[in-house]
C-alpha cells in the first residue's frame, strides 16, 4: 500500500514554513517514515527550474512558459522523489503542490482551466493528495508577514488584487473537495495556528 500524500498549501506568509516542521515532528513521533519536501523544487534539477521561476530578473517569462516550468519540476519531483518515497509506504508531506498553480496560474494569472487540466493529467494522472491544509487569512496580513523577510521573489512583487485572486481560487478548490482540504484559519497565532492542524491530523490521518 502507498504511503500517504499530505499537502500544505496557502498564500504569502500563511505560516506553511512555521507549521512544516510542527508537523513532521508530530507524525514521526506517531510512527510515520516522513519525507518533507517543497514544490516548485524537491530535487536537484526541480531546484534549478525554481530559480529560474522565482527569479525576479526574469521578467519576461511569460503565463504559459511559468506553467509548464512548474509542470516540468512537478513531473521530475515525482519521479524522482514523490512517487519512489509513496511506494515504499513513507509519507510524503509537501509544501506546495498542484493546488498551487489552480491558484496562481489559475487564479492569479488567469490561465485557462483546460490547460492546468491537461498538464495535471499528463504530470501526475490520477494522484492527487490525501490531505491538504489550506492555510487561509486575508492578504494583507499574509504580506505583512512574508515583508518581514529578505527581498522579494518574482511572485511576490505581484499587486494586492493578484493574491486576492489567488485567495479566492484556493478556497475555491477547498470548497470543490471538501473531504480532501481541511481549510485553517492561519490568522491566528502560530499556536493556536498548530492546535487547528493537530485536530486535522488526530481525526483524518488514522482513517
Ligand atoms: N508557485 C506557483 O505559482 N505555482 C505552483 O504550482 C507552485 C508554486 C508549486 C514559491 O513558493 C512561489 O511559487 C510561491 C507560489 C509559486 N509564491 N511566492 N512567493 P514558496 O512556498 O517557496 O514561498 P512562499 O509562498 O513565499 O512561502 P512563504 O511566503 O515563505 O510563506 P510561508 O512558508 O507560508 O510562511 P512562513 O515563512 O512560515 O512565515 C512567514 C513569516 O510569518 C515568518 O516570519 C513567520 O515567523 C511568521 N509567521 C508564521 N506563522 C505565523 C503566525 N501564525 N502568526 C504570526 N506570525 C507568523
Amino acid at each position: 500500500m502507498r504511503g500517504r500524500f499530505i499537502t500544505i498549501e496557502g498564500g504569502e506568509g500563511a505560516g506553511k514554513s512555521t507549521m512544516i516542521e510542527r508537523i513532521s515532528d508530530w507524525l514521526e513521533h506517531a510512527g510515520y517514515r516522513v519525507v518533507t519536501t517543497r514544490e516548485p523544487g524537491g530535487t536537484d534539477l526541480a531546484e534549478k527550474l525554481r530559480e529560474i521561476l522565482l527569479d525576479r530578473q526574469n521578467v519576461s517569462l511569460s503565463s504559459k512558459a511559468e506553467l509548464m516550468l512548474m509542470f516540468a519540476a512537478r513531473a521530475q519531483h515525482l519521479a524522482e522523489l514523490i512517487w519512489p518515497a509513496l511506494l515504499r509506504g513513507e509519507t510524503v508531506l509537501c509544501d506546495r503542490f498542484t493546488d498551487a498553480t489552480w491558484a496562481y496560474q489559475g487564479g492569479g494569472r488567469g490561465l485557462p482551466r483546460q490547460d492546468i487540466a491537461t498538464l495535471e493529467q499528463l504530470v501526475h494522472g490520477d494522484l492527487q493528495p490525501d490531505l491538504t491544509l489550506l492555510l487561509d487569512l486575508p492578504v494583507e496580513l499574509g504580506l505583512r508577514r512574508a515583508s518581514d523577510r529578505g527581498e522579494a521573489d518574482r511572485f511576490e512583487q505581484e499587486s494586492l488584487e493578484f493574491f486576492e485572486r489567488v485567495r479566492a481560487a484556493y478556497l475555491e478548490r477547498a470548497g470543490s473537495a471538501p473531504q480532501r482540504f481541511a481549510v485553517i484559519d492561519a490568522s491566528k497565532n502560530v499556536d493556536e495556528v498548530w492546535s487547528q492542524i493537530e485536530s486535522v491530523l488526530q481525526e483524518q490521518i488514522w482513517q
